[in-house]
This record gives structure tokens, sequence and C-alpha cells, in this order.
């Protein structure tokens, strides 16, 4: 088993089952929460998690967070330590917006990093409500992420993609090369 296969693994599952330093949310700019995984997170991790994201709107984000960026807060009864919320860019036909695809799953690692994470929980960022096709979805983020940690910068040692369904498994496992 090479280094980067140990520090990268596809699972399929509900995120908010998993132990993990820091789980990702597949937010939006609001922060106040929504459908899909982000409504899970809302949901399984309780208000606690609300109250967070209303003060740092009220505080340092009022005009809420935008596409590409990450925000931590507390995990509320999650089991994790924090919730990393990154919001992800609607996918367009017209327009190429995986750069900003590549800064959301940058952008959380950078915040894993500040907070001293070492085990990471990531969804598929976009793939779901924000409408980007499962595959090209896959691929930019297993390739975001190993970039990110074969540069062997900070604290984060494993990243696990937890997918919700058949076809977001396959297509990670497939970006992964297993
Ligand atoms: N665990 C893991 N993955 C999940 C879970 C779960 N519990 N629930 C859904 N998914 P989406 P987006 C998968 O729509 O496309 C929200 O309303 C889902 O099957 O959650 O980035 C936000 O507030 C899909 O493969 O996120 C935003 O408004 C993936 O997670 C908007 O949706 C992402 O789907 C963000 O849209």
């Amino acid at each position: 088993m090479t280094d980067r296969e140990e520090l990268i693994r596809i699972v399929r599952g509900d995120i908010t089952d998993e132990t993990v330093d820091a789980i990702v949310n597949a937010a939006n700019s609001s922060l106040l929460g929504g459908g899909g995984v982000d409504g899970a997170i809302h949901r399984r991790g309780g208000p606690a998690i609300l109250e967070a994201t209303r003060e740092l709107r009220a505080t340092t984000l009022p005009d809420g967070l935008p596409t590409g960026q990450a925000v931590a807060t507390t995990a509320g009864d999650l089991a994790a330590r924090w919730v990393i919320h990154a919001v992800g860019p609607v996918w367009s036909g017209s327009e190429d917006r995986t750069p900003l695809l590549q800064n959301a799953y940058r952008s959380s690692l950078r915040v894993a990093r500040e907070l001293g994470a070492r085990t990471l929980a990531f969804p598929a960022i976009s793939a779901g409500v924000y409408g980007w096709p499962m595959d090209d979805a896959a691929r930019i983020a297993v390739s975001t992420v190993r970039a990110v940690l074969s540069s062997g910068v900070g604290s984060v040692e494993h990243v696990r993609f937890v997918l919700f369904s058949d076809e977001a498994f396959d297509a990670f496992r497939e970006a992964a090369g297993e």
C-alpha cells in the first residue's frame, strides 16, 4: 500500500455517522442551513451549529460566505470536534466553475490545518442540489485533495470521502483508481 492510499479512503455511508476531527458540510453562502447533507448535519448536530453560524453572520461574515470558501464551527452533538462549512459552486453548463469547486476543497483543508485537525470527512460537494455531474465532481474532489495532501504540509493525516449513494461511491472509487 502506498502512502497516498493510506491518506484517502472512499466509503459509502452517512457522513453524520463519522467519528473524525472535522466533518465538512456542503453548505450555501447563507450558512443558515438547507437540505441535503447540510440539513442532515444540522439535524444530527443540534442547535449549537446554527447558533454558531448565526454568530458568524452577525460578526465576521455579515454577507455570508463566498463560494469556494470555508469556515469552521462547533460540531454540536456530532462525533467530531468541528464542522467545516464549505460552499461549492452551482454547476453551470456554460461556464467552467472547476476552480471554485477546487477552492471549496482547498479552503476546507486549509481551515482543517489551522484547527490542527488530523482526520477529516468530506461529502461530494456540489454533486447534489447544486447539480454537478457526479463523475466530474468525484475527479475534481479526489485530485484536489490528493494534491494538497501529497504536498505534506499541515496536520491532516487522513481524509474520508463519505458517499451517500452507490452512484457517488462508484464514481469516487473510479476517480481514486480503486
Ligand atoms: N451523508 C453524506 N452525503 C450526503 C448526505 C449524508 N447524510 N446527505 C446527502 N448527501 P447536497 P450540494 C450527498 O445537495 O450539491 C443544501 O441545501 C448527496 O447525495 O447536500 O453542494 C445546501 O444548503 C450528494 O451526493 O450539496 C446548499 O443550498 C452530496 O451529498 C446546497 O444544498 C451533496 O449534495 C448545496 O448543494
